[in-house]
Order: structure tokens, then C-alpha cells, then sequence
């Protein structure tokens, strides 16, 4: 039943900051996804004792694509796949999975936040034994090998039923068909005070998740609502569609308006959260309210201690370079190590590994700790909830309060869309050629201190990331600016800006970033070489 089938290569299956990302349309092109498998399975090399996880987040492409990596996995002599029911699996959960029952690995089938349908975006995520996807050393050596990709290898048999939770044999191969959601709650029972949340739940607390659509929907009715007992029809959106319903899955205050109105308006609940297309991001808000991720990684490092799993100490904490400088105040406050990390997930796994780091997180609505090896959303609701329950307070008075303590960094993310990839490409190159003419140069009351390419040398295996330019000023206001590696066509240059107040934490962030704002597009010549006198999207 094994065949073997020529192919010839394409020569854009390059991994980005996490994955495999293109068009749908893209994926659908013949053998497209075949030779991304085979070449993952050609690097790896023995596959007769391996087991991996297989599951996704129900986006258009993926039933079709699931059928393929099944056939093709039995071809290549893997000797087991765990697959979620019906081809669901969160990119928490599916971690989760990956750490607990030891498998060697997993393929998520998922394009995050990244729209979904026929018009929309497909991806794969590769994650190895830690549980969090590979290393850019690896990716390297798979895009090597689709480039020279001749043949791949299938089975030629009927597709297989994922609807039952079973353990079969199929192509000599095993498989078991698991309950995706199951394992996922016990791990966050073991994490949180349930008892506590419940309670508050019971004493008339209120929340809405927006689960946009996608894959939490399944994982948020089960724990907010039929175990914590938030009220029916506090989850929203919680029907996964192929097309998220044609909603752009991202959590953030531009794409999950219905939510933000909600959450602004006089029927505001106490509590408003949403996750993305994976399950790995988040977004939080109070009545009127909205908590940055950058404060969230802040405020959640620096409660720790109210939540059971962590109470009796953590080790450090990490975040992206382009991420604000919040947390740092709070690792020093804490006494716990800090780190710098390139723009993606998988640069915290080294640091969880050794025990260096607990929580880590990025400005781009991630979250999470060493409990998994993925960002968490749910984990991260769950989180603040916990807080909640233990202090009485509300979102607003938490927030105040830690930033009355610590000072705040303002916060905001100028994101430039669709601009060619050569423009933005050139735009990097010049901008990073001229960073050492502006140290030391004035700007209005701006003063460069440092301006230089974030360079990250990893502690653990050695290695060496270039990623990103970054403005630093002296009274501690950054600019950073870095090309997107999570879209399916075209460049998204992004623009961090970062403003520290340590008195006056109650301004609009948009008025106090301003003058970088009118800094960075000046230094970077964004309006003369892109046409755009204004971001498309900010966050
Ligand atoms: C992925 C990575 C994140 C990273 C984000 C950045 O998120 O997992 O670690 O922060 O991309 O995206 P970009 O390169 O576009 O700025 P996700 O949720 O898309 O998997």
C-alpha cells in the first residue's frame, strides 16, 4: 500500500517565527504540503520508534491536509500518532501532550492568528521532545531539503475516521485518537485555585471570552463555564469554524471588536478575555479597561506567589527584545534572573529547560510559564482570574496599582502592512547601516544612548540570533523595529515604541509615544519609502 511519488521542488517553504505560513491557496497547490512533510521526515531520519502529536486548530485545509500527514506518516515507518478528535488540538494542549506522555514530538496544524478559509492562511507548527518548536538550526536544514525535495512517500489507503476516541492500526501504523481538552484541564487545575475562582463565580463575578471562532471554544465552555460556573453564554464565539466565521482570529484591540465594544460599554462584564486561532494568545480586559501583554507579563510575574502552583518561588523570567521593559523592574524587584530573547516562542525553551526562567512572555498577546513549552491563552486568563479571586480587586485597580509601584511603560506597536518584501527589506538594511550616526544624537528632548542591532547569544546551546534594531534613549523610551515572520505574503515592518513614565502613569498611551512615533518614521524614512504617512494597523 506504500507508494512512492516524484516530485520537484518549490522553493518558498522557509519557516518563519513560528512555522510554516502561506495561503491557503498557496497549500492547496499540488504536493505543496507533501514535500514540507517528507522534508521534515528526511531530517529527522529513524522514525520506526517515534511518536508524535497531530492535531490543529479546524481551520479551512486542515481535514485535507491531516489525511495527507497520516497516509504519509505511515509510509515513513513512524511507529505511532496521537491525534486529537477530529483533528482538534489547541498549541497549549498539544504541548502539554507532547511533555506529558514523552512523545518525540508534534505538527500543529495552524496559522495562529492569521485569518483562515479559502482566501485565508494555512500553516504548520513543528515542535520536537521539548514541546515547543524547533530550533532556526533545524528549520535551516528542512528548508535545505525541500529545496532538493524528488519524492515522497504515502499510503494509498481510505482516509481514516477521527471522529471516535480509539486506539487502532492503520497502514501498520498505530494510532490513538484522544480526547483534546481532557489533559489540558488537569493540568490547569493543577496550576490554579479553582476552589477560589469558583467561588467568586458563584458570588455573581462576570467575564466574556471571545473565543473568536477558533479552537479554545471547546477548552473555555468546559473550564469557565461547566467547571468554574462563570454564567451560560459567557463564552462567546465557542463554535470552531473553517473561517473563524470570517473573523481575523488575532487578539488584540483592532480584530476582537465585538469584545472591545463590549467590554467599553455600560454592560460591560467584570472580566473580558480573548484567545486566538491557536489557543496560544491572549488578550485582557477590564470594565473599560484594556491590560497591554507587555503589563501582563508584569503584573502575572509579579503575583506569582497567589497562585498554588507557583507559590513556593520561581525562577526567572524572559521576553522578547521588542517587548516592554516592565517586567524587568519587576525580575529586579523579585530578585529573580532576566533575559532578552529574539522575537518567538521557541528562544524561551532553552531557557525553561535549564530551569533559568519560569514565566516569559511578548508584547504580540503571548503569555506563559515552564508549565508547557508553548504560550498559553487560557493558562493566562486563568491567571488573572486567579488573581482576582485572591485579591477582590479589579482589573483597572490591579493595574494602577502595579504601575503606581513600578512606574509604567507606556506602550504602543505601529504595524505597516502589504509593503514589498524587497522595500522593507532595504529599509532594514539601511536603517541598521546607519544606527551608529545617531548615538549620542538629540531629537527634540530625546537623546540616543545606544542604537544597535539586538543580537541574542543563547546561554544553553550557544548559538547566535540577529533580530531586530533597536533605538534605546536615555531616559529609558526605545524604538524597535523588526520585520513580521508570521505572514503569508508581502512584508509587515512592525514598530515597537516604548515610553517610561515612573510618575505620571495615567496619560494615553498614544499621546506619550507621539514624539518617538514621529522619531521612528522619520529615522527609518517610512513615509518616503513606503508611501504610508500613517500605520495600518496599531496595537
Ligand atoms: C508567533 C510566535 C511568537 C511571536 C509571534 C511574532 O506567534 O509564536 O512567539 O511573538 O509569532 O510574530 P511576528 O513575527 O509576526 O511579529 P503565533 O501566535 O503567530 O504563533
Amino acid at each position: 500500500m506504500i507508494k512512492t511519488v516524484a516530485t520537484t521542488p518549490y522553493t518558498d517553504q522557509k519557516m518563519g517565527t513560528a512555522g510554516l505560513r502561506r495561503k491557503s491557496k498557496i497549500a492547496m497547490q499540488p504536493n505543496y504540503v507533501e514535500n514540507f512533510m517528507q522534508s521534515i521526515f528526511n531530517v529527522i531520519g529513524d522514525l520506526s520508534d517515534k511518536t508524535f502529536l497531530l492535531g490543529g486548530d479546524g481551520r479551512f485545509y486542515n481535514s485535507v491536509a491531516i489525511q495527507k500527514i497520516i497516509k504519509m506518516s505511515a509510509a515513513n515507518g513512524i511507529k505511532k500518532l496521537v491525534i486529537g478528535q477530529n483533528g482538534f488540538i489547541s498549541t497549549p494542549a498539544g504541548s502539554n501532550i507532547i511533555l506529558k506522555n514523552k512523545l518525540n514530538g508534534g505538527f500543529i496544524l495552524s496559522a495562529s492568528h492569521n485569518p483562515g478559509g479559502e482566501n485565508g492562511d494555512f500553516g504548520i507548527k513543528y515542535s520536537n521532545e521539548t514541546g515547543g518548536q524547533i530550533p532556526s538550526s533545524v528549520s535551516d536544514k528542512i528548508y535545505q531539503e525541500t529545496l532538493s525535495i524528488k519524492e515522497y512517500k504515502i499510503c494509498d489507503a481510505e482516509d481514516v475516521d477521527l471522529s471516535q476516541l480509539r486506539t487502532f492500526t492503520y497502514c501498520g501504523m498505530e494510532i490513538e485518537i484522544i480526547d483534546p481538552v481532557k489533559d489540558y484541564v488537569e493540568l490547569m487545575q493543577k496550576i490554579f485555585d479553582f476552589a477560589a475562582i469558583k467561588q467568586m463565580f458563584a458570588k455573581g463575578f462576570t467575564m466574556r471570552f471571545d473565543a473568536m471562532n477558533a479552537v479554545t471554544g471547546p477548552y473555555a465552555v468546559e473550564i469557565f463555564e461547566h467547571i468554574l460556573g462563570a454564567s451560560k453564554g459567557s463564552v462567546v464565539n465557542y463554535i470552531p469554524k473553517e473561517d473563524f466565521g470570517g473573523l481575523h482570529p488575532d487578539p488584540n484591540m483592532v480584530y476582537a471588536k465585538e469584545l472591545v465594544n463590549f467590554m467599553f460599554s455600560d454592560k460591560a462584564a467584570d472580566f473580558g478575555a480573548a484567545n486566538d486561532g491557536d489557543g496560544d494568545r491572549n488578550m485582557i480586559l477590564g470594565k473599560s479597561f484594556f491590560v497591554t501583554p507587555n503589563d501582563s507579563l508584569a503584573i502575572l510575574t509579579d503575583n506569582f506567589n497567589l497562585i498554588p502552583y507557583y507559590k513556593n518561588g520561581i525562577y526567572g523570567v524572559a521576553k522578547s527584545a521588542a517587548t516592554s521593559t516592565a517586567v524587568e523592574r519587576v525580575a529586579k524587584a523579585h530578585n529573580i534572573g532576566y533575559y532578552e530573547v529574539p522575537t518567538g516562542w521557541k528562544y524561551f525553551v532553552n531557557l525553561m529547560d535549564s530551569k533559568r526562567i519560569t514565566f516569559c512572555g511578548e508584547e504580540s498577546f503571548g503569555t506563559g510559564s515552564s508549565h508547557i513549552r508553548e504560550k498559553d491563552g487560557i493558562w493566562a486568563v486563568l491567571f488573572w482570574l486567579n488573581i482576582l479571586a485572591a485579591t477582590g480587586k479589579t482589573v483597572e485597580e490591579i493595574t494602577t496599582e502595579h504601575w503606581q509601584k513600578y512606574g509604567r511603560s507606556y506602550y504602543i506597536r505601529f504595524d505597516f502592512e502589504g509593503v514589498e518584501s524587497a522595500v522593507a527589506d532595504k529599509l532594514m538594511a539601511d536603517l541598521e547601516n546607519k544606527l551608529p550616526t545617531l548615538n549620542g544624537k538629540s531629537f527634540g528632548e530625546f537623546m540616543v544612548d545606544k542604537a544597535a542591532p539586538f543580537v541574542y547569544h543563547d546561554p544553553v546551546d550557544g548559538s547566535t540570533t540577529k533580530n531586530g534594531l533597536i533605538i534605546r534613549f536615555t531616559d529609558g523610551s526605545r524604538i524597535v523595529y523588526r520585520l513580521s515572520g508570521t505572514g503569508s505574503s508581502g512584508a509587515t515592518i512592525r514598530v515597537y515604541l516604548e515610553r517610561f513614565s515612573a510618575k505620571d502613569v495615567l496619560k494615553t498611551p498614544l499621546d506619550m509615544v507621539a514624539p518617538l512615533a514621529d522619531i521612528a518614521l522619520e529615522v527609518a524614512e517610512i513615509p518616503e519609502r513606503t508611501g504610508k504617512h500613517k500605520a495600518d494597523v496599531i496595537t
